[in-house]
């Protein structure tokens, strides 16, 4: 026999149990597209306390409509060992362009960060800050549903260590900073530089490269890096992203790592 209020007390129960253990974490991610996920799935992997919190219904940003909606993706050489590590099958396309089904990359990352221990909470956004001495140390965050209806509810917070900013073209953490401390980016003019058209090989090269922090407490993943200091977009080509979002994991492990 079921009974709909034990249905609704577990859902409720455990919903809050695990808001509860992620109030103060050693890595939170803003974002949930590749890049994210990929620096979800190293950190938790690691053994960091590492949570995600991601705008929309479902994980995964940008790559589940690989090119023009044509849901295949493609990576270069230099990335594929990370979908082979996370066992998504590829197919060699000419030397050094290998695809990916779109779907299945997606779904599998999520799956794959997910079961290393990276806690999700979907259709919760970060529509702000904490900063303390220059650093910042924590987010806030209010549900998706409040910020489309346009609701004035107040938000609620989360401590953490290390911020990853892997929200995309839009930089949104990046832009939040720049616009509300009273402080300058790690920038050339210290603001969000804006991202440039495209040009995939520059871009994969420099989202790697601009691939770091980017405030105190702050490091850039993803498209969110070329779109923080200023370089090209690169299409739907995503081992940057793959590469960068390890990356990011690696540099916020270090530090981790040297405040132990
Ligand atoms: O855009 P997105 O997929 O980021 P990414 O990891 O990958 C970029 C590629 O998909 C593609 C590309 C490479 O070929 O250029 O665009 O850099 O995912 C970003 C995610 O962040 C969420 C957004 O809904 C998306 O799923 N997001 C953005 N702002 C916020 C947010 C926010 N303020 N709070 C929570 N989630």
């Amino acid at each position: 026999m079921l009974d709909e209020i034990t249905i609704t007390r577990a859902i409720i129960d455990r919903y809050f149990e695990k808001l509860n253990r992620n109030l103060e974490l050693d890595a939170a991610i803003v974002g949930g597209g590749p890049s994210g996920l990929i620096a979800g799935y190293k950190l938790a992997k690691a053994g960091y306390r590492v949570a995600m919190f991601e705008r929309k219904l479902s994980i995964g940003g940008g790559m589940w409509g690989g090119g023009m909606m044509m849901n295949e993706i493609v990576v270069q050489e230099e990335a594929k060992r990370i979908l082979d590590e996370v066992q998504v099958p590829t197919r060699e396309f000419q030397p050094g362009y290998y695809t990916a089904d779109s779907v299945l990359c997606t779904s599998t990352l999520c799956s794959q960060a997910a079961k290393a221990g990276l806690t999700i909470f979907n259709l919760v956004s970060v529509e702000d800050v904490m900063v303390r001495e220059q650093r910042v140390v924590g987010l806030v965050i209010n549900w998706t549903a409040v910020e489309m209806a346009g609701l004035h509810v107040d938000p609620l917070t989360i401590r953490a260590k290390y911020t990853i900013d892997a929200t995309g073209h839009a930089a949104e953490v990046m832009h939040v900073i720049a616009r509300k401390v009273d402080a300058k980016l790690f920038t050339d003019d210290g603001k969000v530089a804006g991202e440039r058209s495209l040009w995939a090989e520059v871009a994969e090269t420099n989202t790697v490269n601009n691939t770091r922090e980017a405030f105190g407490g702050v490091f850039t993943a993803g498209m969110c890096c070329n779109a923080t200091f200023g370089s090209y977009r690169m299409g739907p080509v995503f081992g940057g992203m793959l590469l960068s979002g390890e990356k990011a994991a690696q540099l916020v492990a270090e530090r981790l790592q040297a405040e132990k």
